[in-house]
């Protein structure tokens, strides 16, 4: 018995400063294992008579009972003790890397013609494309204006030394698209033409002698000047908001007849007067009209069977009036410190 109690005492301060789990393992197989010091104990139990051998026992299995308890919490304790080392070593620094590398952002021309295109997309418009580099037919003379007319002084243009003078050109506008797409496909058309245009003009704060346009064709069937009002008009309420209202006045232009100037409400003042729309209210946005018969006839279509809007308007300049930027040149210098105010 008094063995037993100086093993108690000894073995549960032994497995109470185990040093670390190696250790702990080893005292534990010292004192609980089938060679260790309490089964040493135990094996005297048979020298014993049986009162004293079953006071022993019992004794023996407390012993037991209480070295275990000891060993359990200190094992318990180094584990949570490893455990914290482990994540201290497995630690990963993930903080993020706030460098900052300067981003691009799609130019606020193309921001405007993805916006455009959207809308009309929206209305059921398909989208159509075309080459810059046209002939005279395409650019002009299907569009009602022979070479000796006097509508040809309305672009200046720009030709390209290739076949006969004059009869390759950089596109001065893209109508031409709309010749393409009238003349390849079968009616009824639907579509806009968002594309670069050039004249020969020289820069100034309204002015680039390579701009762009988008130009938008209707031709089906009892097509009227009453659609091209209504599709204007809801163009208008769709790109500039509710408040945005479209208007059109008389105008010329030789491929449609009649032909007509679209205005909106002054998105500044919205009417009441502003430098920008010169007190007047109202923002010039481009043209358009009923497509001439002549034009129709040009690619083949009967205008007895075929009627048709067409309207066009400066995508440069509706990106300047949406970011109240005053000068066109601005949005092709390439400086950063400009194309970087608009991230969209
Ligand atoms: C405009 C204004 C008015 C137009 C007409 C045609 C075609 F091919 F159908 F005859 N294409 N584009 C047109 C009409 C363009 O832009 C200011």
């Amino acid at each position: 018995m008094d063995d037993l109690a100086t093993l108690t005492t000894s073995g549960t301060e032994r497995l109470r400063d185990a040093p670390d789990l190696d250790a702990l393992h080893e005292a534990e197989a010292d004192l609980l294992g089938k060679k260790g010091e309490l089964a040493s104990l135990k094996k005297r139990l048979s020298g014993l008579d049986p009162d004293e051998r079953r006071a022993t026992g019992q004794a023996l299995n407390e012993a037991r009972t209480v070295l275990e308890e000891a060993a359990a919490e200190r094992r318990a304790a180094l584990e949570s003790v490893a455990h914290q080392a482990r994540l201290l070593a497995e630690r990963q620094d993930l903080t993020e890397i706030v460098e900052h590398r300067r981003r691009g952002s799609l130019h606020l021309v193309t921001q405007t013609w993805d916006r455009l295109v959207d809308v009309f997309v929206g209305m059921g418009f398909e989208v159509a494309e075309g080459p810059e580099v046209e002939t005279d037919w395409h650019n002009f003379e299907a569009l009602n204006i022979p070479s000796a007319h006097p509508a040809r002084g309305m672009w200046d243009t720009l030709y390209v030394d290739l076949g006969a003078p004059e009869s390759t050109l950089l596109r001065t506008h893209t109508s031409p698209v709309q010749i393409r797409v009238m003349s390849e496909g079968e009616p009824p058309f639907y579509s806009v033409m968002p594309g670069r245009v050039f004249r020969r003009d020289t820069a100034d704060a309204s002015h680039m002698p390579v701009f762009h346009q988008i130009e938008g064709l209707v031709v089906d069937r009892g097509v009227s000047f009453a659609d091209l009002a209504g599709t204007l008009e809801a163009f208008t309420t769709a790109y500039f908001g509710g408040a945005i209202h479209s208007r059109l006045r008389p105008s010329y232009f030789p491929f449609t007849e009649p032909s007509a100037e679209y205005d909106i409400n002054c998105v500044f003042c919205e009417g009441s007067g502003c430098r920008t729309c010169a007190q007047t209210g109202w923002l010039e946005l481009g043209g358009c009209g009923m497509v001439h018969p002549n034009v129709l006839t040009n690619v083949g279509l009967d205008p007895e069977q075929w009627s048709g809007f067409a309207f066009g308007f400066g995508l440069d300049r509706l990106a300047l009036m949406r970011h109240g930027v005053d000068d066109i040149r601005e949005m092709y210098t390439g400086d950063v410190r400009f194309l970087e105010q608009f991230p969209a």
